[in-house]
C-alpha cells in the first residue's frame, strides 16, 4: 500500500513544484542480483554469532528499491520476513539503523514521527526536525504513507500531542496541499512580506504569531530566502535574532529550524550531526535518523557543509564518536572521507 502511495506522490510531484535535485551517497548497485544478496544475507543471519559485516556490506550499499527487492527474494528463499529475521539477528543501534534502511524514506519519516508521539509525552526535538525540514512535496507523501501505515491522519496525531502556537505552526506545516508554497515574494512583494514580519514581531509589543506562522508555513524557499536577506537591512535584528527575541521554547526552536532550512538545509543537518556527536557518547538516535533519512537524498552535500563548517569531515567525526558494527554501517552510508 505504501508503495502505491509513494508512486502517487511522485505523480503529484511531476506536475506540482519542481523536484529538488538529489545528492545521495547511497545509489543503486550495478550488477545487482537480489536473489544472490538474499542468499548471502540468509547465510550471514544463520552464521553462529551472526555475520554482521556481510549484512552491512549488502544493505548499506543498495538503493531503497533494491533493498525491497532483496526482501522479496529473501522471503521466497528463506520463507521468512527479512525485517523479522533482521530483528532477531541484530540488536541495539545497528538493528535500528538496518530496520530504518528497510523502509522507504517516506515510510521511515512516518514511523519516526509516530514514534516521537507514542505513549505519554512527546519527543518534540524529533517532531520539529522532521516537520520543519521536509519540503511540501515530501510532507504530502509522508502524510499519505502515515495514513496507510497507522490508519490515522498525521494531523490528528500532531494536534493531539502538541498545544498552543507550537501546535498551530506544526499543523500549518503538515496541512500542505498540492499547489501550496506559492507565496509570491517577487519584487515589491518581498518588501511587503518583510515589513509584515517586522511589524508582527520586533516592531510591536508582543508578537503576532499568527502572521509569522502564515508566512513561514508557506515554505516558498527561494522567495523566503530573498525576504530574509532583505529583512537584514530592514530590521535591527536578522530573522533568527528576531525569533529569539520574540518567542520561546518549542515555538522558538521550530521557527529557527525553519529559517535554518530555508537558508541552507544541508548545513542545518550537518550542524545537527555535529551537535549529536559533540559529547563523548553520540546521540545515536539523532545520528541514525539523519544518516538513514538523507543518504538517498542529500547526504553528499551535507558532508560538504560539514567539512566546511566544522573543519573536520563527517567520516572522521563518525569514526571518533561511534563504535563497532554500528560505526561500520554509518561509515558505509557516509560513503567516503572528505
Ligand atoms: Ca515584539
Amino acid at each position: 500500500m505504501a508503495l502505491v502511495s509513494e508512486f502517487l506522490g511522485q505523480l503529484t510531484l511531476s506536475y506540482g513544484g519542481e523536484a529538488e535535485p538529489k545528492f545521495p551517497t547511497v545509489v543503486p548497485a550495478r550488477d545487482f542480483d537480489p536473489a544472490r544478496d538474499a542468499a548471502r544475507i540468509d547465510t550471514a543471519i544463520k552464521t553462529k554469532g551472526v555475520d554482521e559485516q556481510t549484512i552491512i556490506d549488502i544493505l548499506t550499499r543498495r538503493s531503497c528499491e533494491q533493498r525491497k527487492e532483496i526482501a522479496f527474494e529473501y522471503e521466497r528463499y528463506a520463507k521468512k520476513d527479512l525485517v523479522v529475521a533482521l530483528k532477531g539477528a541484530l540488536s541495539g543501534s545497528l538493528e535500528a539503523l538496518m530496520l530504518g534502511l528497510m523502509k522507504s524514506t517516506a515510510e521511515y519519516d512516518a514511523s519516526e514521527l509516530k514514534a516521537s508521539m507514542k505513549g505519554l509525552g512527546t519527543d518534540e526535538e524529533t517532531l520539529i526536525e522532521i516537520v520543519c525540514s521536509r519540503s511540501n512535496e515530501e510532507m504530502m507523501v509522508i502524510k499519505r504513507v502515515y495514513k496507510d501505515m497507522f490508519k490515522k491522519e498525521l494531523e490528528k496525531d500532531v494536534a493531539g500531542d502538541t498545544s498552543g502556537n507550537f501546535a498551530k505552526l506544526l499543523l500549518a506545516l503538515v496541512e500542505v496541499s498540492p499547489g501550496s508554497g506559492g507565496l509570491d515574494c517577487s519584487g515589491s512583494r518581498s518588501l511587503q512580506v518583510c515589513s509584515c514580519l517586522y511589524e508582527a514581531g520586533v516592531k510591536r509589543k508582543g508578537t503576532d504569531v499568527a502572521t509569522w506562522i502564515s508566512i513561514m508555513s508557506q515554505r516558498s524557499v527561494p522567495h523566503l530566502q530573498k525576504v530574509f536577506e532583505r529583512y537584514k537591512s530592514y530590521s535591527p535584528y536578522d530573522m533568527k535574532e528576531s525569533i529569539r527575541k520574540e518567542v520561546k521554547g518549542d515555538l522558538e526552536k521550530s521557527f529557527l529550524t525553519l529559517v535554518e532550512c530555508f537558508e541552507n538545509k544541508q548545513l542545518y543537518f550537518a550542524n545537527r550531526l555535529s551537535e549529536a556527536m559533540k559529547s563523548k557518547g553520540a546521540k545515536e538516535k539523532v545520528v541514525t535518523r539523519i544518516m538513514v533519512s538523507r543518504c538517498e537524498v542529500d547526504l553528499m552535500r551535507i558532508r560538504t557543509e560539514f567539512k566546511r563548517q566544522h573543519k573536520r569531515s563527517l567520516y572522521q567525526t563518525i569514526a571518533e564518536h561511534t563504535k563497532g558494527d554500528y560505526q561500520k554501517a554509518l561509515l558505509s552510508l557516509c560513503g567516503g572521507d572528505d
